[in-house]
């Protein structure tokens, strides 16, 4: 039986590093842990996920342990959980033993490494690989999560790339441009491919989140700071975001800024949960939910930011805004949108106080227009291939 586990992870695996050296990868405690911690062989579900202390609770999702009925580990897939954000969420997750992580990541081995020196405890989570700048990644990268045999119970869409010193537009591999390729486009077609896995599943509740944030707000202060936000008549997203002949921005804008990009991105980003939820919710029972978790101001989001910026940041964020949130407690939050049993509300844009308390925010007027939601929608589906 232990074989058998074995060889039906095998096949996602062994595909799942594209840039790595696979001997490498098979020496990684992390990846080794999917078989070689397996406890559970009666089902290659249980045999992946960390045989958790089992939580009472009664319905859906159950199985019967010991003539008691109790909710299976839930099975999450988080995007970009190499650092800051997700890696953070990550840890917290699998620590309260009711989830195993799935770490949808670029760079196995920094994620697999991220993983190990974080103190996350092997075999409580898989690394996968995902290139959300490649659509073909994002295809291979169902396809090896459908063969793994897990079910999927939430979906974080949490990568991101920020480029805000960028004076020219770079692309991904189907020749969109980067921010927006990868922040909105990669996680549209990710998304919507894994709704039917989330449809599949018989968790309690099931979610899909999509990280937004302030700065794609322009009813903030912070939305406020230039380039602000704006996707206008989504021109240049309807011309393919090429460059050349067209516009590398949404809005058709003839410069490229990549501040702006990243901005335009996070709109995209609230929009089409919005649109998720207009769609899906009623029919699937699915959470589909954004969230500002605060400003992470350490994280490798500004890595390409001038080192000037990357000093000031954090200190201008902690004591002039009070807008600054630790690594560690920003994954907390996005746990708690992932699991907590009091945030199942579908449609909403979740914030913290002062004292770390949820609420729902509001989005700015562009961030909740259903009409423009409902044409990124229309557009994105086409750039991504689904329509
Ligand atoms: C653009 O500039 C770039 O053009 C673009 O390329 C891209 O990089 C983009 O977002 C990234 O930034 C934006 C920004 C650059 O420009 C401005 O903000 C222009 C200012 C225009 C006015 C803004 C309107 C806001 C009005 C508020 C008034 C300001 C008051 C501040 C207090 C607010 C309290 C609620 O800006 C910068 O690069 C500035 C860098 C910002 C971070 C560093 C700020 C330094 C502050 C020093 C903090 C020191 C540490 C605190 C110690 C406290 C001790 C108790
Ligand atoms: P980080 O840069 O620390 O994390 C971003 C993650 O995305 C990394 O794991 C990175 O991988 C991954 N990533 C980048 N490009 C790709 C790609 N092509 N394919 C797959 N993964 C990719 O940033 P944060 O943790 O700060 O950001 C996480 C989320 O939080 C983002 O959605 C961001 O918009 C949002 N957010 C952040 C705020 C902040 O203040 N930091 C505020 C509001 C929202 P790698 O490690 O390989 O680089
Ligand atoms: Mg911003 C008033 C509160 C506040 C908050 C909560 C943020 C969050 N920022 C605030 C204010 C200001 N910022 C002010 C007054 C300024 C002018 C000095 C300012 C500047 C600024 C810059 C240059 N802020 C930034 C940048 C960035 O490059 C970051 C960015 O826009 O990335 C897209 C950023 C951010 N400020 C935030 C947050 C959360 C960011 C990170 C970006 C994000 O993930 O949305």
């Amino acid at each position: 039986m232990a074989l058998q586990v074995q060889a039906a992870l095998l096949p996602s695996a062994l595909s799942v590093p594209k840039k790595g050296n696979l001997s490498a990868v098979v020496k990684e405690p992390g990846f080794l842990s999917v078989s070689q911690k397996a406890k559970k062989p009666s089902l290659v579900v249980r045999a992946v996920a960390t045989p958790a202390a089992p939580v009472a609770s009664p319905g859906a999702g159950t199985s019967k342990a010991d003539g008691k009925k109790t909710l299976r580990q839930g099975v999450v897939v988080i995007t970009g959980a190499s650092s800051g954000l997700g890696l953070a969420a990550a840890k917290a997750l699998a620590e309260t033993g009711k989830w195993h992580v799935v770490m949808a990541c670029r760079d196995f081995l920094k994620a697999a490494t991220a993983a190990k020196a974080a103190g996350m405890a092997a075999g409580s989570y898989t690394v996968m690989h995902l290139d959300l700048a490649s659509l073909d990644s994002v295809r291979q990268f169902v396809d090896n999560f459908r063969r793994s045999g897990m079910p999927l119970d939430a979906l974080v869409c949490n990568a991101a790339i920020y480029r805000p010193t960028a004076r020219q537009p770079t692309f991904t591999a189907d020749g969109y441009e980067m921010s927006v390729g990868v922040n909105h486009l990669g996680h549209f077609l990710l998304g919507r491919l894994m709704l039917d896995d989330l449809k599949k599943s018989d968790y309690p509740s099931r979610r899909l989140i999509i990280l937004g944030s302030i700065t794609g707000n322009t009813n903030t202060l912070a939305g406020n700071v230039p380039p602000k936000a704006g996707l206008g008549d989504l021109r240049g997203l309807a011309g393919g975001l090429r460059g050349q002949n067209g516009s590398a921005m949404i809005d058709g804008a003839e410069s490229f800024d990549g501040a702006k990009a990243y901005k335009d991105s996070k709109i995209c980003n609230m929009l089409t949960m919005q649109e998720f939820h207009r769609r899906f919710h009623e029919e699937t029972g699915i959470t589909f939910a954004s969230l500002y978790p605060g400003c992470i101001a350490t994280t490798g989001l500004f890595r390409e930011h001038i080192p000037l910026f990357r000093l000031l940041f954090p200190p201008f964020q902690r004591f002039v805004t009070k807008g600054f949130v630790s690594e560690a407690e920003s994954g907390k939050r996005l746990a708690q949108v992932v699991g907590d049993p009091s945030l199942t509300k579908s449609g909403v844009y979740w914030s913290w106080n002062k004292d770390s308390a949820s609420f729902e925010n509001q989005l700015s007027q562009e961030a909740s227009d259903p009409e423009k939601a409902r044409k990124l929608w229309d557009l994105s589906e086409k750039l991504v291939g689904l329509a």
